[in-house]
């Protein structure tokens, strides 16, 4: 396993402690290799959702993915994110504590899509899933639906093979609309948003339900396709 260095004051301290100059080659070569395996990782999933997506489209008729976006933790969100929940500046420790340092986004037409989509990934021999957190069947307090996984998938490295975790959400493009506008009203108070405006969002979730549960229907009713 690779850790920056045994003494806290060397390693990944360094990154946050000492400015950019400071930096020694080693901690940047090291930081920069941790960060590479998530990223090829992320590259692989991705791959096999565009795997997935094309078949799909060439099989049926309409695509199952409206769109995907990924991202990979900066230093300084990763180092935010260990502050935040007093995880050990190691590599080690980021790599046991912090499993989104890969995300991956997947926006879908319909709730179906969402689920096809988790079981063809789920059903695949390399990819292990280790969490499910379905927040459509059991939405957050706040209205919050969408499906969320970790995945592990191997990274063949020049010397090794590393199992790499990747967090997946996979949601409706109602459902990202409504991530989104709550994001950033969440953002714009700090965290603490009004009563009448969380009651708002709560009530415009339930309208994304609706109008996915609405959308399935009509499909249905059009091509004849079941809704899940
Ligand atoms: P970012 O920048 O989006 O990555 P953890 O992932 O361990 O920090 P938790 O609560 O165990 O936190 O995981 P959870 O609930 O699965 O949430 C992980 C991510 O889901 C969040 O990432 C958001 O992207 C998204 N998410 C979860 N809840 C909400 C919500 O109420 N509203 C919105 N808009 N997004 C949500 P981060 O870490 O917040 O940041």
């Amino acid at each position: 396993m690779t850790t920056v260095d045994d003494n806290p004051r060397n390693g990944l301290v360094d990154l946050v402690e000492a400015s950019a100059d400071d930096m020694t080659r080693e901690t940047v070569r090291e930081l920069a290799g941790f960060r590479m395996r998530y990223k090829f990782a992320m590259d692989e999933v991705s791959t096999k959702i565009a795997i997935l997506r094309e078949e799909f489209e060439h099989a049926h008729d309409h695509s199952p993915i409206e769109h995907v976006r990924t991202r990979l933790k900066s230093p300084d969100s990763l180092l935010a994110k260990a502050r935040k929940i007093g995880c050990p500046l190691t590599l080690e420790a980021l790599e046991q504590q912090i499993r989104d340092i890969a995300g991956i986004r997947v926006v879908c037409p319909f709730v179906s899509d969402v689920y096809w989509i988790m079981e063809m990934l789920g059903g695949q021999s390399d990819v292990d899933v280790v969490e499910v957190e379905d927040y459509i069947a059991d939405p957050k307090a706040n209205g919050y639906r969408s499906l969320h996984l970790i995945i592990k998938v191997p990274v063949y490295l020049s010397d090794r093979v590393v199992d790499v975790p990747v967090e997946l959400q996979i949601r409706t493009i109602a459902m990202d609309f409504w991530a989104s506008v709550e994001h950033s009203i969440y953002y714009k108070y700090d965290g603490t948003v009004p009563t009448t405006l969380r009651d708002e969002l709560g009530a415009a979730a339930r309208t994304a339900a609706d109008l996915d549960a609405t959308m399935a229907r009509l499909r249905s009713e059009v091509h004849g396709i079941s809704v899940r």
